[in-house]
């Protein structure tokens, strides 16, 4: 078992692999993924997440957290994302208990021609899979092989893991245990360097956990969920040294309107625009333990301060007109537009969206033309009674680019309808009911 493991994970860290990834949120749709750590290495983004699976009879603790191995992603533009596989499993970190499935948040790094993964987990012999502690594997590439150290990081215990590298080189290592501490890393990466001190000065009450710390404009950005009330949110506090002081300063996201208890956060900058990185429960709304990571665009006020992020299920990328637009990532809708999934007993088959009064709308934003002839435009749905769907430039008064009337019925039919007009590059789309109702479209396409 031991071998095969080996080679999947070299296998996978070797090839890579392309899943199921889209331009919108949630990033990843063939698996769950959560704790998103999002690193800029070269000219791509790799984000390292903890991979939530459902315990099954023997394997992890029902309805609550199980995981039991890691894996990377990374694009080059936000928009396709590759899978490299499996990085690390449970069962081959010497140290660490091979049955715990409590692989959580993690956090990596480069740093003199290594990439330093550090990970939190159960060490074998602890008492029910309690006692976290933080470990460390080292990689020659970002997506592995990652060969995991003999022994946990001395002095280390919690979860949630976040290093950071300040201009003068000295490296700080951030994680939480009910609180956030901090303490400096060796030069080696490997062991502390002064002993961990608690981030005091932000709010005393309520858990907090997922420390990710950033530099702008030399102010240092304290980052971590908190439960204010009753699930967490996302704030931050600043300080002008790594080690603080850190002063609250606000809230970057409010809690998740689906109740997600947890969020869990990482900002990075990439082109000159900066991202935040956090999770919600999108794939599994009844179990919010199988997560979902999602990116949106993160802006700053003049004096430093972060503008809030409203999460959107529309995301940061551009979404090529020749493939499937699933439209149900919208960027905006009418109240009485309707978004399900496709099959509830089937999650990753992704979702549909509903019109039910003629007039109603939805908006994609972000569609690339890339200046190709399209002739057509294929719309998948299906229909309580015949309807005609129109696909307006901009806003529902707009130039229409196409009309298609569907067909009543319960099947899924691809329409195809010749394009009225065309835009040159990069247009917003809206989506209206012309006429008819209990119209589904799974996706729209131009061709
Ligand atoms: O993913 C397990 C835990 O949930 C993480 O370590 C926390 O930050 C929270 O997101």
């Amino acid at each position: 078992m031991k071998n095969i493991k080996f080679w999947l994970l070299l296998f996978g860290s070797v090839l890579g692999f392309t899943g199921r990834s889209m331009a919108q949120n949630p990033l990843i749709r063939d698996q769950f993924t959560a704790d998103p750590s999002a690193r800029v290495f070269g000219d791509r983004v790799y984000v390292y997440p903890s991979h939530d699976i459902k315990a099954t009879p023997g394997h992890g603790r029902p309805g609550w957290f199980c995981m039991e191995d890691y894996h990377v992603f990374s694009s080059a533009n936000l928009t396709d994302w590759t899978d490299h596989g499996m990085i690390i499993s449970q069962t081959t970190v010497p140290w660490a208990d091979p049955a715990s499935y409590s692989m959580w948040a993690p956090d990596c790094i480069f740093r003199n021609g290594k990439y330093y993964m550090y990970f939190p987990t159960t060490m074998k012999g602890s008492e029910n899979g309690r006692g976290f502690t933080i470990g460390v594997a080292v990689a020659d590439k970002p997506y592995g092989p990652f060969i995991p150290q003999p022994e946990p990081i001395k002095g280390v215990h919690g979860i949630d893991p976040n290093v950071f590298i300040d201009k003068d080189g000295q490296a700080y290592l951030y994680w939480a245990q009910g609180n956030l501490y901090a303490a400096k890393l060796n030069e080696n990466m490997l062991e502390l360097a002064s002993e961990p001190i608690i981030l005091a000065q932000l709010p005393d009450k309520g858990l907090k956990e997922g420390p990710y710390l950033f530099e702008r404009n030399g102010i240092y950005y304290l980052t971590y969920p908190h439960v204010a009330n009753k699930i967490e949110r996302l704030e931050y506090a600043t300080g002008n040294n790594p080690m603080g002081p850190f002063k609250f300063a606000g809230v970057i996201m409010d809690e998740s309107a689906s109740g997600c208890w947890t969020n869990h956060q990482s900002i990075i900058q990439f082109k000159n625009q900066w991202y935040l990185f956090y999770h919600n429960d999108d794939l599994s709304p009844n179990f919010d333990k199988n997560r979902s990571i999602r990116c949106d665009s993160l802006f700053f006020n003049a004096d430093g301060t972060i503008k809030k992020v409203i999460p959107t299920l529309r995301g940061v990328g551009i979404t090529k007109a020749s493939e499937k637009i699933q439209i149900d990532r919208y960027s905006d809708k009418d109240s009485t537009v309707k978004i399900s999934f496709l099959d509830t007993a089937k999650r990753f088959d992704g979702w549909k969206t509903t019109f039910n009064n003629a007039g109603s709308w939805i908006r994609y934003n972000r569609v690339d033309f890339e200046s190709k002839k399209f002739k057509e435009l294929q719309i998948l749905a299906n229909a309580a009674s015949k309807a005609t769907i129109e696909v307006r430039l901009g806003d529902p008064n707009g130039r229409i680019l196409a009309s298609a009337n569907i067909a009543e019925g319960n099947d899924w039919q691809v329409i195809q309808t010749r394009l009225a007009s065309l835009p040159s590059k990069t247009a917003n789309l809206v989506i209206v009911l012309k006429s008819g109702t209990g119209v589904n479209i799974d996706w729209i396409s131009f061709k």
